[in-house]
């Protein structure tokens, strides 16, 4: 925990807790972070790195269906997860899928600017 910390508190005072879901690490869990977790999925190791955690830690956000393992199977969990929190409770699931995916470009580059940064 001490090392998220440390590189957490540089990058955000608004929020210190591990939040399950909240891949992108801004304190909120939303369709942005379907696309985080595809990004992360595409490299955990990298992930891990730019985000400072362990895989304890790891687990913590991105283990979604409890099984222990950060895989494909936990972007259902992600989904699922989207579909029961007040973000989803204004739009159908599906037209939350399609505003993740339109999005999910803008965010893909996003995190590769942060990623880079963190990995200087
Ligand atoms: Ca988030
Ligand atoms: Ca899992």
């Amino acid at each position: 925990m001490g090392r998220f910390q440390a590189v957490y508190d540089e990058r955000s005072d608004t929020e210190n807790l591990l939040l399950p879901g909240d891949l992108n690490d801004d304190g909120q869990v939303n369709a942005a972070d379907l696309s985080a977790m595809m990004a992360a999925l595409a490299d955990l190791t990298g992930y891990e790195s730019a985000y400072g955690l362990s895989d304890s830690e790891l687990l913590t956000i991105a283990d979604l269906n409890g099984d222990r393992r950060v895989t494909n199977a936990d972007i259902q969990g992600l989904i699922n997860l989207l579909a029961t929190s007040d973000f989803v409770a204004a739009a159908e699931p599906s037209a939350l899928l399609l505003a993740a995916v339109g999005v999910s470009g803008l965010i893909v580059a996003h995190l590769r600017r942060t990623f880079t940064y963190f990995l200087l």
